[in-house]
């Protein structure tokens, strides 16, 4: 049973802001589809299925200050986090305004730097130790804010994953170190990625606790992230948590899942499709009544509309300033860091 969304204790208010980014997100993704398969752009990755749990997630942490560490599915937790239909329509366009990395990297490798959100390499799990060094970071300057990471659960089988939280153990750093458990890594099943009964478990290994959630029930995922946030906050040390979700689509747009998931798999993931279960609960809880998601899917979908057209427009890196916004600037006041 999916528990209330009222229950998380968030108000009405909040409940609403936090449905509306979970549907822009989902609303955008689909025209990010639209604009890989027309050829506009070069590739997308889907984090449809994941998206209630990535909002669960950030809805736990103070944006203004802790740090985020996304990986490339992270689309939803990235907007929640701060981030416009724009800013990922920019990146996605490979656009010297793009936020993430001024039209460097490929598309979903976020980051932010006026959002405390840091860029990825594509070496899955490579942003772990980087992890560990922002939340040790915090220790040295005495400051009360906390690391977000997040990452896949093929990924966890890198040395890094074990380097990042082995430190973080020893040093009870103020880290939240995020599996996404969608159960595949591209098409090896997580039968074939590890013989761990549950990811969580792997936490006692460091001293660290590790929680087992489902990331397609709001509540139960906004209840463990604020424990996890409240003991990184106060001292207590870090969390591992096992986010169970589920991948709804190809594992990028260079993907077909249809050559290793059975029709029958397939269509008992869409049945459990968690936009739809909190949809209902919306409704159920008054949150939203279908007049008013009405009115909402019409001005998400403007919006998109507007956010396109902006970004298509918007110019592309100059060639001359190839060398600029990859690596730290010499002088401070002329590139990403200054
Ligand atoms: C070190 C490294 N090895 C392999 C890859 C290629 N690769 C990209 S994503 C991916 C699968 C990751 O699966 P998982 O961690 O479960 O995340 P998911 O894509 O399912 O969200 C692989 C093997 C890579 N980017 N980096
Ligand atoms: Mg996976």
């Amino acid at each position: 049973m999916t528990a209330q969304l009222l229950d998380s204790g968030l108000s009405k208010t909040t409940l609403q802001t936090i449905y509306k980014q979970i549907l822009s997100a989902r609303r955008l993704d689909e025209r990010l589809i639209q604009l890989q398969r027309t050829g506009k752009t070069s590739f997308n990755v889907s984090g449809q299925g994941q998206e209630i749990g990535q909002a669960a997630m950030v809805a736990a942490f103070d944006v203004k200050k802790d740090y985020f560490l996304p990986y490339y599915r992270d689309m939803t937790a990235f907007m929640l986090w701060g981030a416009t239909m724009k800013d990922i329509l920019l990146d996605s366009f490979g656009r010297a305004e793009g936020p993430s990395s001024h039209g460097r990297q490929m598309p979903n490798h976020y980051g932010a730097k006026h959002l405390n959100v840091v860029s990825q390499a594509s070496t899955v799990a490579s942003q772990f130790p980087l992890a560990t060094g922002v939340a040790y970071s915090a220790r040295l300057e005495q400051s009360d804010r906390v690391t977000l990471v997040t990452t896949g659960e093929g990924s966890t089988a890198e040395g890094e994953f074990h380097e990042a939280l082995n430190f973080a153990g020893v040093a009870k750093l103020p880290a939240i170190f995020v599996i996404e458990n969608n159960h595949y890594a591209i098409s090896t099943p997580s039968n074939e990625e590890y013989a761990a009964k549950n990811l969580a478990d792997r936490g006692a290994a460091y001293g660290i606790k590790g929680v087992d959630v489902d990331g397609l029930d709001f509540t139960a995922t906004y209840l463990a992230f604020k424990d996890a946030v409240a003991r990184a906050r106060t001292g207590v040390g870090a969390t591992l948590i096992n986010l169970n979700v589920i991948r709804l689509l190809d594992h990028t747009s260079d993907d077909n899942q249809r050559i290793y998931r059975s029709k029958a798999e397939l269509a008992a993931l869409k049945a459990k499709d968690p936009l739809k279960t909190m949809t209902q609960q919306v409704l159920a809880e008054d949150i939203y009544t279908q007049a008013e998601l009405d009115d909402l899917e019409a001005a998400i979908k403007k919006q998109i509309n507007v956010a396109t057209d902006q970004a298509e427009a918007a110019p592309l890196p100059d060639v001359a300033s190839l060398t600029e916004q990859v690596y730290a600037p010499k002088e401070k006041g002329n590139g990403i860091y200054g």
